[in-house]
Order: C-alpha cells, then structure tokens, then sequence
C-alpha cells in the first residue's frame, strides 16, 4: 500500500513509520515539527536522545534499503499544499495521528487551549475536505482516545467500542437506535477527538469516505524491533509533566531516584497499551477498512486497564522507589471504574503484550540509559485546570510553578 503517516516524527507515529515500511508498503510521512517545536517552547527535550527526522530517514534507508518519504506541511495550515500531495501521491491510505495531543498542554493558557483547538480540529476537517475535493478513495485511519468517552460515566457498564444501544420512548412504543456513546472529555485536547468524532460521522454519511477511528488508550513503553536496530532510530520518551504520560513517568522517576507523582490518591483508572502494540494494531486496522457507505469503523486501542495507584505500587515494589501523593492538578475524578470492551482487535488477529516485569525492566533500563539527560524541575505536572487550584511543588525542593498568564 501507498500510505501518508500524518505525524510521523511523533511518539506513536515513527515506530508506526517503521513498522509499515518493514513490512513492505511506502511510507511517506507529513509532520510539521511542532512536537519538537513545543519542546523548545517548554524548556524540555525527549529523555531519549531523538535524531532529527532527516537524519533517521537517512539512517533506515542505510539499515535496511528502504525509503521513507517526508514532506513538511502544516496540515491545520496549508489547505492546498494538502490537496497538491494527496492529488500528486495518490495513496491508499492516510494514518493521521498528526494532533497536539497533551491534555496539560492544552489547559496551560488561553493560546494553547486555541492553538490546540484550532490545529486538531482543522487539522482534521482539512483532511477529509481535501479527500473530498480530490475525489480519491483514501481510507483514513484516526488516532482518537479512550478519553471521549470520559472515566465512570457508565458505572461498571462495559464500554462499548464506539457505539451504544439506546431506546427512544416514542408515542408508538420504544425505538432502538445505536448513536455514537456519549462525549464526555475531561480536557481541550480530549474535547477536540470528540468534535473529530463528529466530523467523521458526517463525512462518512455525506461522503462515503471510508473512516477509522481508534480510541486508544495511554501508551507505554518506548521501543519496537525497528527502533532498536540502530541508536539514530530511537523512538522519543516523555517524561516532562506537560507531555509525559503516567507509566513512562512512574517507570523513569524510579530510574532516576525521584519519587513517583502520584496525583492524589490514583484511584483514577485508565486504559494502557504498549508502543508494540499500538504498530501492530495500525497494521491490521489499514488492513481492514470499512466500505463506502459504511459508518465509521471504532475499535477500542486497549490491552489493559489499571488504576494509576497499582501501577505506582507495581514499580515501586521492583525498584524501592518512593511514592508521593501529589495534590492532583486535574479537575478528575478521584476514583472511577474502567471495563473497556476490545474484542475488535482481538477478533483480527492482535496477540496482546500486556504489563510485565521484563517490559518495566526494559524502559526502566531506558531511564538509566539517559538518566543524565533528565531535567528535574520538569517533573511535576504544574499545569492546573483551574486557576484557583493548588499547584504542586517540585519534590526535590525547587519552586513550583504555575500555569502560563
Ligand atoms: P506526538 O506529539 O509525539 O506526535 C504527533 C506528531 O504530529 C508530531 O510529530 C507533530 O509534530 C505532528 N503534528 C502535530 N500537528 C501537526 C500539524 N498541524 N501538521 C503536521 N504535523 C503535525 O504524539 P503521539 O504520542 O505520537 O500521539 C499521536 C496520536 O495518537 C495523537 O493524535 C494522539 O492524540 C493519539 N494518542 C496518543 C496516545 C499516547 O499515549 N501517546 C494515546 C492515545 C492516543
Ligand atoms: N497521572 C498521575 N501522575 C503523573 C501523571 C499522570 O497520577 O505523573 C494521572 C493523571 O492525573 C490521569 C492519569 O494519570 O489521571 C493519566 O494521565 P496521562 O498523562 O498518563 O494520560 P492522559 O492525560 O489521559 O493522556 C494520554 C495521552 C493522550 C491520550 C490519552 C489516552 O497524552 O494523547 O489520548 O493518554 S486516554 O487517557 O485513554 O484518553
């Protein structure tokens, strides 16, 4: 297949990259550098060492003789450039992870609540407009998030994947209906994958274009087969309290001696998923895409549920590292229960990798790696999602911060 990895400098989207590409389809990747951007922006820098994307191009081509193309485009920004590529490249398919996708970001200030808004969101319409217009038959696979459907709506009710049963009481008796479940984010960031929701729905109704959402879970885990076959090609690791994601945090606080942030009690449970897995899922969803005139096609991107106390006290019992009990900055439940539906995955063919102690050891060995590259004033999350809350402090005795005027 001929497929465009929109975001494919990123976190999930350059494993993605490799993995396509090792697995034989052509691979050209759309990514403006604004996650690289926003590092600067914030002070910080992936623990890992990334190389720049030309230069881990230029290194898979000499690893393994095959190319990966890159074309730097804006895609919330540059309309008919968009419409130049996918007229010019004609692909089968087009991944687009390609979002500003921290929701503490994205409640740092006014600016990033709209620049979130307003790249995610256009972003988004962008693509299926210019689909549209081109009139090619593009299958579109979207990065969504298991956070549309908010945490503890449904009680211990299974979330389905995607859409829910409900009965209308009409005058003429109970009307059966599947909608799209109930949209219920808990950030700007998961606010703008539940208005991406609805532009897929329409889209797919008005236009037939053929729509894949997967709403996935947090990812861990840092490495693929492909990222480890050379130094240049090591995938980005997270580990500042805008961008870093709670099982990376807790895995490379324990590496590095700091206590794990825990954000209140972590009763809060989530939905996790490795970096392995998120590859394999991208590949056997490309492989099985709705027809024209189907609804959008939702898999749930889970392979476990934990509450982030478990995992705090999981990493904590392998390595002897402290727990803290932070304030919790988020505006969140305390506590909330989790049973995430995923049979879709497993039906095509996903064998899971779940938790284990060799995994932690492997991205705790990342941590150690690189310990010397971590900057501890970046650890704790500052960002509140109200300016009347309390903001945490750093644990090593540095000042705390605050949110951005
Ligand atoms: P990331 O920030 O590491 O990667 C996103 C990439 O998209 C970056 O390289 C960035 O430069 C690029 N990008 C952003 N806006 C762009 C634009 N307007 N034009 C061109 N390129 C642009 O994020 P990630 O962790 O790889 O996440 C990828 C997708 O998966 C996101 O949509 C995210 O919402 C979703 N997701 C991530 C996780 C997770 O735990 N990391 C979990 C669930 C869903
Ligand atoms: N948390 C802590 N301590 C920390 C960091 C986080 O207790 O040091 C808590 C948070 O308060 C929250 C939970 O852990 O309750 C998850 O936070 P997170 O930062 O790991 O994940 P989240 O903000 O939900 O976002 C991440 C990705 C996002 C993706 C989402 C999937 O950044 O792109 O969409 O996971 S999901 O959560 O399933 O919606």
């Amino acid at each position: 297949m001929d497929i465009l990895v929109l975001g494919g400098d990123g976190f999930c989207g350059w494993p993605t990259s490799l993995h396509l590409s090792s697995e034989g389809h052509d691979v050209t990747i759309v990514d403006n550098l604004s996650r690289r951007k926003i590092d600067v922006e914030l002070g910080t820098e992936s623990l890992t060492p990334i190389r720049s994307l030309q230069n881990r191009l230029e290194t898979w081509r000499e690893l393994t003789g095959r190319t990966i193309g890159w074309v730097d485009l804006d895609l919330a920004k540059e309309y008919d450039r968009l419409v130049a590529l996918l007229r010019e490249s004609r692909p089968d398919a087009v991944v687009h992870f390609a979002e500003q996708r921290a929701a503490p970001y994205s409640m740092r200030s006014a600016r990033s609540k709209r620049y979130t808004v307003e790249n995610n969101v256009t972003g988004t319409h962008n693509l299926l407009c210019a689909i549209v217009e081109t009139g090619l038959d593009i299958a579109v696979v979207h990065l969504g998030t298991m956070g549309v459907y908010g945490y503890g709506w449904s009680g211990s009710a299974p979330i389905p994947e995607g859409y829910l049963t409900v009965g209308v009481s009409t005058p003429d008796g109970v009307l059966e209906r599947e909608i799209l479940h109930p949209a219920n984010p808990g950030s700007i960031y998961h606010m703008t994958k539940t208005l991406d929701q609805l532009l897929f729905a329409f889209y797919a109704k008005n236009d037939h274009l053929r729509i894949t959402d997967l709403h996935q879970g947090i990812v861990w885990g840092t490495q693929t087969p492909q990222t480890v076959l050379d130094e240049r090609l090591i995938n980005r690791f997270d580990y500042d309290g805008e961008y870093g994601t709670v099982l990376n945090r807790f895995i490379m606080q324990a590496a590095i001696g700091h206590p794990l942030t825990v954000h209140g009690t972590g009763g809060q449970v989530r939905a996790f998923i490795h970096i392995r897995d998120t590859v394999r899922c991208l590949e056997i969803a490309l492989n099985n895409p709705p027809k024209a005139g189907e609804r959008v096609s939702v898999f749930n991107q889970v392979t476990e549920t934990h509450s982030v106390r478990q995992l705090a006290e999981l990493v904590s019992t392998m390595t002897g590292a402290e727990i803290a009990f932070l304030p919790n900055p988020r505006d969140e439940a305390p506590e909330n229960d989790l049973i995430v539906t995923g049979d879709r995955f497993l039906e095509l063919g996903l064998n899971p990798t779940k938790l284990s102690e060799g995994l932690v050891e492997e991205t705790r060995e990342i941590g150690e790696r690189y310990a010397d590259r971590a900057d501890r004033t970046k650890i704790v999350a500052k960002t509140v999602w109200h300016a009347d809350m309390e903001v945490p402090h750093d644990l090593d005795g540095g000042a705390g911060g605050g949110t951005e005027a």
